[in-house]
């Protein structure tokens, strides 16, 4: 941030105010490799307004964690790897952040709102990341947690896609927003990416959906959105979608809406119609309130019948009539966030009678005889981490 309480967000012209207020505590832990590259990458964007976030990079690759530019480094799973990376097996990186987990949880106390962030299909960041969001959301299911995760290229094969959608949708049940960058789409939208280009298109995907957030939270707008705003878009949302589009001209509103929302690059198969929920961040030079009208209804009508939208606004001195938005859409009826927080909250009375409400609105209360502290894909199969990790091969 300089002097006069301004951080840059790409330019000299583009000064945005930071909230005075703006102390809410974020940590973006970034783990195995995907997600320790993501975490330096942030570190470079978003030097000045890095106040009140802490970066911390969890990994079992002694070499990567020394090239990551995090200011905080976790190395799991030092005496069953020795540093030397989880050998493309999902279930080592699960028992490498239970080798370390305290020294994990550690670091993510302290904390207001939480990023994890991991490409999924290999070993570490697929096995190690559902087991910590599920040890923090037992510990503080109060805690937001978001978590932005890649699925593989075809080019990486079918058994490594299927693992990733099988732990994203273990991660639904206990992260409150899961974001997900397929980056297959990418390289469907893209057309002749090479590989590396291929991953540094997914960086910038995984590294915009943070900072979005981040810039949301901690900017001061002329209509501000804050923090609880964000939590009520995104607490126990399940599946979460982000997009950002430009536009100048005569229609850049409805047209830098649509761009956004249709960038198909980071959403799953999901349809915005059963989205109930959205925020929607607006930037640019002369907005008129029809514009902010315009982009309103226009997301509205996409949306389910009635959606909360959230709008905010800042006045930036952007390049010629050019806007910006960005926008979060969650609150998907598909998923079911009474069991989840009933699973959460069971975890600290081991046999309770749990109460759970049927498609017919009846309230049927059973005994809950599962042992909540061991994590739910080890419960679901007898605690034999083998038969499951077998299963997925
Ligand atoms: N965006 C992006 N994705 C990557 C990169 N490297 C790998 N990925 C994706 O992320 C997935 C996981 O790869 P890594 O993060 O390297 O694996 P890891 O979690 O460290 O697991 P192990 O190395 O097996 O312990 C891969 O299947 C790729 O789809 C990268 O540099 N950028
Ligand atoms: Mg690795």
């Amino acid at each position: 941030m300089n002097k006069n309480g301004l951080f840059d967000v790409g330019g000299e012209k583009n000064l945005i105010k930071v909230k005075d207020e703006a102390n809410v505590r974020i940590v973006v832990c970034g783990v195995g490799g995907a997600g320790g590259n993501t975490i330096s990458r942030l570190v470079e964007e978003l030097k000045d307004s890095s106040e009140n976030v802490k970066y911390v990079a969890v990994n079992t690759d002694i070499q990567a964690l020394s090239n990551c530019k995090a200011m905080h480094k976790i190395q799991i799973g030092k005496e069953l790897l020795k540093g030397k990376g989880s050998g493309d097996d999902p279930e080592m990186g699960m028992k490498a952040a239970d080798e370390n987990i305290n020294d994990v949880m550690a670091a993510l106390s302290k904390s207001d709102m939480i990023f994890f962030v991991a490409g999924f299909g290999k070993g570490t960041g697929t096995g190690a990341l559902p087991y910590i969001v599920e040890k923090v959301k037992s510990e503080d299911p109060d805690k937001l947690v978001v978590c932005v995760i890649t699925t593989p290229f075809y080019f990486e094969g079918r058994r490594k896609i299927k693992l990733a959608k099988q732990r994203i949708d273990e991660l639904k049940e206990f992260a409150d927003a899961v974001i997900v960058i397929s980056n297959q789409k990418l390289a469907e939208l893209y057309g002749d990416l090479n590989i590396k280009e291929g991953f540094k298109k997914s960086d910038e995907l995984l590294s915009g959906a943070i900072k979005g957030l981040i810039k949301i939270i901690k900017c001061e707008g002329e209509m501000n959105v804050d923090f609880n705003d964000v939590k009520t878009v995104l607490k126990n949302s399940g599946s979460a979608i982000m997009g950002i589009g430009r536009a100048k001209g005569q229609n850049r509103a409805q047209e830098a809406l649509r761009n956004a929302i249709e960038n198909k690059l980071i959403s799953e198969e999901i349809s915005l119609e059963e989205a109930t929920k959205a925020i929607i961040f607006i930037s640019g030079k002369d907005v008129k309130v029809s514009e902010m009208g315009m982009i309103g209804n226009e997301l509205s009508e996409r949306l389910h019948d009635d959606p909360s939208i959230i709008t905010g606004f800042y006045e930036v001195d952007m390049d010629e009539d050019l806007i910006e938005v960005v926008v979060y859409i969650g609150g998907f009826l598909s998923h079911n966030p009474i069991k989840k927080e009933e699973k959460i909250r069971a975890k600290s009375k081991p046999i309770e009678l749990r109460m759970e409400i049927d498609s017919d609105g009846n309230e049927n209360k059973s005994e809950v005889k599962e042992d909540y502290d061991e994590p739910a894909f080890k419960r679901r199969n007898g605690g034999n981490l083998d038969d499951f990790f077998g299963k997925i091969n």
